[in-house]
């Protein structure tokens, strides 16, 4: 694992965790591709709604419900090959992710804006375990208050990026469009969510 520390911030990046694991990635992104039910739902965004500019997916265990941009997230089940990689990170990390949200950026102009992954129904004590398969993306962090310079990590097929507490209660992140990228690539954010 890479360490990337920042003040507040503090990211672990494995390279091609998932071509550690066995996993042959391009067949793991098509079964993805096909098993999950993507969908583009709308957000609101300064009052109005707009199609998210990606599709997405969220698979979390029953009563794990979660809520972003004004728009309630229909519960997905796990399935075989998204369950196996929950396994793999209990196994490698000791932590028990009980959801998921799925991104799929089907060009460069598929994106996510600025943002923390710090909704109340998050465990802010846990990690978030990101996992990329497909086109090379850029993940831009910046801090909250603007006193540390902004950075990018390059996130690559099969790449494990640990995002650690406190990362979100003092950076920001996105994945901004890029123009010449073509090709597709998903994105699986492991989470836990504090059961009431
Ligand atoms: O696609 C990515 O790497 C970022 C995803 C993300 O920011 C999120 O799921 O909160």
């Amino acid at each position: 694992m890479i360490p990337i520390h920042r003040p507040g911030l503090s990211l672990r990046q494995a390279p091609a965790w998932l071509q550690q694991q066995g996993l042959d990635v391009l067949q793991l992104r098509r079964a993805l591709e096909h098993e999950v039910p993507w969908q583009q739902p709308l957000v609101t965004v300064y009052g109005r709604q707009h199609p998210t500019p990606r599709l997405c997916c969220w698979v979390a265990d029953p009563g794990c419900s979660y809520r972003y941009s004004g728009h309630q997230s229909p519960i997905s089940p796990w399935t075989p090959s998204l369950s196996a990689l929950r396994e793999l990170l209990h196994q490698q990390l000791g932590v028990r992710f009980n959801s998921l949200l799925l991104n799929r950026y089907r060009n460069g102009a598929d994106r996510m804006g600025w943002h923390a992954d710090d909704e109340p129904e998050l465990d802010d004590q846990a990690p978030i375990a990101s996992l990329s398969l497909g086109v090379a993306r850029d993940l831009r962090f910046r801090h909250r208050q603007g006193v540390e310079p902004p950075f990018a990590v390059r996130l690559e097929d099969g790449d494990l990026l640990l995002m650690d507490p406190p990362t979100q209660r003092h950076w920001q992140h996105a994945l901004p469009p890029r123009a010449r990228v073509v090709a597709e690539r998903l994105n699986l954010t492991f989470r836990v969510i504090r059961r009431p």
